[in-house]
């Protein structure tokens, strides 16, 4: 596997999938839950529960990687990818970097050019089920090229912004950018 080039340096192969987050998983209300593109964009946009998840729909199929060092291979991810739903906003000739939000103040950054990334993916589904409530259900992000707590469960919105400011975790310690092949784990 690791030949192969699939299992970053320091990390092991798990087949369960581990849960792993701050705080107590939300309850989801799909009458008052939105979702919001906001900060360095022309018009805001606000989606609602259905207007969300009547968006066209993907499959990714990725692998992930947690800092703790475990990965697991072949998530089959389907939802809306992150192209199709910045199609949807004008963005500021400033926007740079976003601030991905999500319930109970969780946040993580990233560059916008990994957010448009073709296999970065909004899943409501794993492996063909419903998100489980502890992985993210209604909705996650799923960046796959980067650490997996750049894959914000219960993501609410994302905030367009012309600098990089660091999230929770990376206020915490944790690389700005995240790379898991070349193990940007912790800042310096
Ligand atoms: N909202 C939120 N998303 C989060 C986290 C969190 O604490 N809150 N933890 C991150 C971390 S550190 C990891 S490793 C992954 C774990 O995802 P999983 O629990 O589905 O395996 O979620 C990420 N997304
Ligand atoms: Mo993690």
């Amino acid at each position: 596997m690791r030949a192969a080039g699939r299992l970053p340096s320091g990390q092991s192969l798990t087949l369960k999938w581990p849960v792993l987050h701050e705080g107590a998983v939300p309850r989801f209300d799909s009458s008052t839950w939105d979702f919001r593109l906001f900060g360095l964009v022309e018009e805001p946009l606000r989606l609602s529960w259905e207007e969300f998840s009547n968006l066209p729909q993907s499959e990714v199929l990725a692998d992930m990687h947690c800092v703790t060092r475990w990965s697991r291979f072949d998530n089959r991810w389907g939802g809306v990818l992150a192209t199709e739903l910045m199609r949807r906003v004008k963005l500021r000739p400033q926007a740079r970097h976003v601030m991905v939000r999500a319930e109970h103040g969780y946040k993580s950054n990233l560059p916008l050019a990994d957010l448009v990334r073709p296999t970065t993916i909004f899943a409501l589904r794993h492996d063909g089920e419903p998100l489980p409530a502890e992985h993210g259900y209604p909705l996650r992000l799923v960046v796959p090229h980067l650490y997996a707590w750049k894959s914000v469960k219960w993501v609410r919105g994302i905030e367009l912004l012309d600098l990089e400011l660091p999230g929770f975790w990376e206020q915490n310690g944790y690389h700005i950018y995240g790379d898991p092949f070349k193990e940007q784990r912790y800042s310096v």
